[in-house]
């Protein structure tokens, strides 16, 4: 038992549930022992390289190279991404990508390379592969972007799944993002980080890792392109990286490293090229469109753990209310369960449910409602029953159900690996929608079953379905939650079938952003917590995630009202939108700061209403080209190094520069403006970039910074949709993109497109005409122009 293994016990006996605690530590021997009779021993192994190349034969899209032990196959698909697989590996079967495979591009061939190796040739990237296995991907233009060197397996002797290492260089000026929600990102440093989804087991800050949402996703940010990799494999490792390093002048640069080691599985990958936009765009293409979000959940959400009874949840709404402060969603934890069951509502507390929700509705405030996946393993629970009727849960090798320990005690654990499993699971949101419910937060998914000593999640060899395929809990641990968000998501789309279903989850996998969002866990309370935030959704947008956002105010303690207040701000500016604490943790409304931070939360709360129709419409485009709404500040302009390193600011679309304060007792910051012309949106002065200004960031408000010629859709006082449009530069244009959406069905709104350009020292707005024969008109919502000084 670790340090760390003691205090997670010592918390759940601490809590006052002494009888959980001691049940925490028969549950951490129960999964040992599973796992010592479950698991192989590890025995001898037998190390093996791929070895000489022996030939080849072309394929669609490229082929297949053999080699002495080994053979590599290599196809570029018709999105541009390309894919390779050692040992033969295909692309499928795979939980990331989004129905079947591309097809392979027909013009890429496999050709011949000097000293024995192959190349392939695509209109994106050249693939070299050496006589001994090195894969180096380079630009068009012949620029090395990373090489993998050959890549080496160590095979159990009597058979079983092999390990694997692959190690990679990549350019000296490359910086490394990704991995999933990582705490100390967005730019990944030198260090190791592990793949296997964790709950960290109380608040976090950016020293932890892993936490709930890893994913061999890494993006790589180089002066001559960038390029995201996928290890389609959902087995444990690490990646360990270092950033390269250039010899000022002496020429003698030091390749960026990065070294991958898996617990088993396949060893392939997909590789793509190009600009962070058309990356991310090729890799949405891939692993699926992100699911859109209804309107209401781009506005402002309150949760709280600990919320006792329908009074309650009245009494904070009527605080809302009475004081004129916006609120869409209010969320309820686990508190509304039945002795904390899954699928269940505590008749004493919550006895009218359905009517709490229908009024909530009246006043345009949606329920959601936090969903666990660990059941309660008593007949008579009808989640039990009906689990158990259509062999839902998962089994131990030796055929019996495994059991752990979650809030609401000895529990079983659905296999949403299995397409019945997800049939049956799915139907069971028709309960919540009964109860009023239109929204669903899945918590402990990782899954989480509390031991008290190891790890804190089911036996190794605990047994999963894995789509007919069969296999072990080391394979299907990291995509338990994606499979749940799919029964879900799936679920949801029958039951109401004209609604956007509209789900987030702790944990995930690549590909979960089909199904919906994330948020970021237990972030702890502090400064270096409200960092973290940001770190986290900008991480997992660049892994194709673009839907998430932090506990404003932290999950634990008390933060003090200036801490709070910067939450808030930075909050209001993020996907989910969302105040959130634990059951011990001090108060979270806005009024319980006193009257100033009051004040100041109402004005965001004002600017996030006032931003949904632009919200709106990132929603929409990251649908359709898979850019995540809040992006690096480095995300148009890759190759400006001082932006590549730039981690506290961001952009939120193409528009907007969203400077937070992440500092204590600050009231002005530095912010590393990209290049053209930036206007502050309060007081419309003028800022040139590329530059690094300092900016005011008064308690009132955080610095958010406008692209001269942009076209905000903003919501007017009268509800409508109004465009806030920001002066070119002189001789310079702008223009826009707008999605008039302000609904929660399942239609598609028409792009429209604005352009921007200053006549004499006025600033003219037209519509792009749609069709080819259409003219340039006015657009049909009121225009204000501003930044004209
Ligand atoms: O359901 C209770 C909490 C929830 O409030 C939080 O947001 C989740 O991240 N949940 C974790 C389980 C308990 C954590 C100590």
């Amino acid at each position: 038992m670790d340090g760390r293994d003691l205090v997670r016990s010592m918390s759940v006996v601490g809590s006052g549930r002494a009888a959980q605690g001691l049940r925490t530590v028969r549950a951490a021997w129960r999964r040992r022992r599973i796992d010592a009779a479950g698991l192989p021993p590890r025995g001898a192994e037998r190390a093996r390289v791929p070895g000489q190349v022996q030939g080849a034969e072309p394929g669609p899209g490229g082929g297949l190279i053999r080699f002495g032990r080994s053979e590599l196959r290599i196809t570029v698909a018709v999105n541009g991404a390309v894919f390779w697989g050692w040992d033969g590996a295909g692309p499928e079967p795979s939980y990331a990508l989004a129905g079947s495979c591309p097809e392979p591009d027909p013009r890429a061939m496999l050709e011949p390379d000097k000293d024995g190796g192959w190349r392939v040739v695509a209109e994106r990237v050249t693939v070299v592969v050496s006589r001994h296995g090195a894969v180096q991907v380079c630009t068009p233009g012949g620029v090395l972007l990373r090489r993998d060197l050959p890549p080496r397996w160590w095979e159990p002797v009597g058979g079983g799944t092999a390990r694997w290492m692959q190690r990679s260089q990549v350019a000296a000026d490359a910086r490394f993002f990704g991995l999933g929600g990582r705490a100390a990102g967005p730019r990944l440093r030198d260090g190791t980080y592990r793949l296997w989804n964790t709950d960290p087991g109380g608040a976090f800050g950016p020293g932890d890792d892993p936490l709930y949402l890893t994913m061999p996703v890494q993006l790589v940010v180089a002066d001559a392109a960038a390029h995201l990799v996928f290890h389609d494999t959902t087995w444990d490792g690490r990646v360990t990286l270092r950033e390269g390093e250039e010899g000022a002048g002496s020429g003698h640069d030091r390749a960026g490293r990065c070294e991958m080691r898996m617990e088993g599985g396949p060893l392939r990958c997909w590789v793509m090229v190009g600009t962070p936009a058309r990356v991310l765009h090729t890799w949405a293409s891939l692993t699926g469109a992100p699911a859109l979000p209804p309107e209401w959940a781009l506005g402002h959400h309150h949760a709280r753990w600990g919320f006792g009874s329908e009074q309650e949840v009245r009494r904070i709404v009527a605080g809302y209310q009475e004081r004129g402060l916006p609120l869409d969603a209010v969320h309820l934890d686990i508190d509304h369960y039945e002795g904390h069951q899954v699928f269940t509502v505590d008749q004493e507390r919550f006895p009218k449910l359905p009517a709490l929700a229908e009024e909530l509705r009246r006043d345009g405030i949606r329920l959601v409602s936090v969903v666990d996946p660990a059941v309660k393993a008593v007949p008579g629970n009808a989640v039990y029953d009906g689990g158990s009727a259509v062999d839902a849960f998962v089994r131990d090798a030796a055929g019996r159900s495994v059991r752990g320990e979650v809030w609401a005690g000895e529990s079983v654990f659905p296999d949403f690996t299995h397409a019945r499993v997800r049939k049956w699971w799915g139907g069971l949101y028709e309960e919540r929608l009964e109860q009023g419910f239109a929204g669903f937060w899945h918590d402990m998914n990782e899954p989480t079953s509390f031991n008290a000593f190891g790890e804190p999640t089911l036996p190794r060899s605990a047994r999963h379905a894995l789509e007919g395929r069969g296999g072990d809990h080391r394979e299907a641990h990291n995509v338990y939650a994606l499979c749940m968000a799919r029964a879900a998501y799936e679920g949801l789309r029958e039951l109401t079938p004209r609604e956007r279903p509209f789900l987030f989850s702790r944990s995930g996998w690549a590909g979960m952003q089909r199904y919906g969002g994330t948020w970021s866990g237990d972030v702890a309370t502090g400064w270096p917590g409200l960092r973290a935030s940001l770190s986290l959704v900008l991480g997992l947008g660049l892994c194709g995630v673009p839907y998430s956002g932090p506990d404003v105010g932290g999950f634990d303690g008390s933060p003090s009202p200036e801490l709070y207040l910067r939450w808030f701000q930075l909050g209001a500016y993020l996907p989910l939108f969302r105040t959130h604490a634990s059951l011990r943790a001090g108060r979270r409304e806005p009024w319980e700061f006193g009257p100033e931070v009051l004040e100041h939360a109402r004005v965001a709360l004002a600017g996030r209403r006032r931003l949904l129709p632009y919200f709106m419409t990132l929603a929409h485009l990251a649908r359709r080209t898979g850019a995540p709404y809040v992006r690096p500040v480095w995300w148009g302009s890759p190759e400006d190094r001082a932006l590549r390193d730039c981690e506290d600011a961001f952009l939120l679309g193409d528009c907007l520069l969203v400077a937070p304060v992440m500092d204590p007792g600050a009231d002005r910051r530095a912010v590393q403006l990209p290049r053209g012309r930036w206007y502050d949106t309060v007081t419309e002065q003028a800022y040139e970039g590329p530059a690094q200004v300092l900016v005011d960031a008064p308690l009132s408000r955080i610095p958010v910074l406008a692209r001269a010629g942009a076209v905000v859709p903003v919501r007017g006082e009268d509800g409508g949709l109004e465009l806030e449009v920001w002066a070119p530069a002189r001789g310079r244009t702008g223009g826009g993109l707008v999605v008039p959406d302000t609904g929660q069905g399942r239609d598609d709104p028409a792009i429209e497109r604005y352009t921007v350009r200053l006549q004499g020292t006025d600033v003219v707005v037209a519509r792009e005409p749609e069709g080819r024969e259409g003219c340039a008109a006015e657009p049909p919502y009121p225009v204000r122009v501003r930044g004209l000084g």
